[in-house]
């Protein structure tokens, strides 16, 4: 298939003009959680959106079934600890582990955005929860997830979001994402190749895939950047090239995140365009049957 997005192919970094809509399908309502014509529009423009509060009944449950999952299975392969310290810093695929979070991706707070969003039936990529532990946890440089989806798991088009609750509060000073309004619109093709296995070190500390300081320097330029904050039960939604990152957590105050990946079964991966082989299916889930609500 033709590689609308190259990157990581022995050619210098390179912006490229998104080929893809932001919102698919024209953002049509597809339930009641759906958002309304202006968050469309602001989504569309800036590339995320955040729900102050939408799910704070849920957070006492999932905070506690994520300290679960990873006092249960602290040697499982879907569990990343820190690049210096054997402290906790994600837990991949949780359905797997939890009947519960399995529910919540079928949440229709969830779904009927990402569906409306991409225009249609859509299917869990990736799921995941970052843990950043109070005055160690490390920060995660600046980089499109797309990129990565698209060439280490071969989803050929920019049809993929990510919306996310905070499971604790995320204020400017315990190590909140920081997102580029507006980047969305641009592909920042990085130079390197993929090594093999890349997977086991990126998700403790990403190299390959991250653009240079100069691009960064380039697209906060030109609409700055901004930390996404708020209290436990917050939702975010941000789009699949949206340019983000977030500083290490020097505070005492811990930060834990939980991110479900949404893709258009209409976007189904290939063959990955830029890795020898594909990731393993806890990263970049190959079942692409709809996700239904969970209250139908
Ligand atoms: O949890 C964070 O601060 C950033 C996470 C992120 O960008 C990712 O996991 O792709
Ligand atoms: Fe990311």
């Amino acid at each position: 298939m033709q590689d609308l997005y190259p990157s990581r192919q022995d050619k210098p970094e390179e912006f490229i003009s998104r080929p893809d809509p932001v919102v698919f399908g024209e953002g049509q309502p597809t339930g009641e959680h759906s958002l309304t014509p202006d968050q469309v529009d602001f989504y569309d423009k800036n590339g995320f959106i955040v729900l102050e509060g939408l799910l704070s009944d849920r957070v006492e449950a999932l905070a506690q079934e994520v300290s679960r999952i990873g006092r249960e299975n602290p040697d499982a392969l879907e569990v990343f600890t820190e690049p210096d310290s054997q402290q906790l810093r994600s837990i991949f695929d949780l359905p797997k582990f939890s009947p519960m979070i399995a529910d919540l991706s079928r949440d229709p707070r969830f779904l009927d955005v990402a569906t409306q969003l991409l225009g249609g039936d859509v299917y869990l990529h990736q799921s995941r929860v970052n843990i950043k532990p109070a005055h160690s946890g490390r920060s995660f440089p600046w980089h499109s997830d797309f990129e990565t989806w698209h060439v280490e798991d071969g989803l050929p088009r920019c049809r993929t979001l990510t919306g996310w609750v905070m499971l604790t509060e995320n204020t400017a000073y315990n190590g909140p994402l920081f997102v580029i309004p507006g980047s969305q619109r641009t592909y920042v093709s990085c130079e390197g190749l993929t090594p093999d296995e890349n997977y086991r070190q990126s998700l403790r500390r990403q190299e390959y895939g991250s653009p240079s300081l100069s691009a960064i320097e380039a697209l906060a330029k030109e609409s700055g950047i901004v930390g996404v904050y708020g209290k436990p039960g917050t939702v975010v939604f941000h789009e699949g090239n949206i340019m983000h990152g977030s500083p290490d957590n020097i505070s005492p105050w811990p930060r834990t995140n939980l991110f479900f990946v949404y893709n258009s079964v209409e976007n189904a991966p290939v063959k990955p365009y830029g890795a020898a082989k594909k990731r393993p299916t806890f990263l970049a889930n190959p079942d692409t049957t709809p996700l239904k609500r969970n209250d139908a």
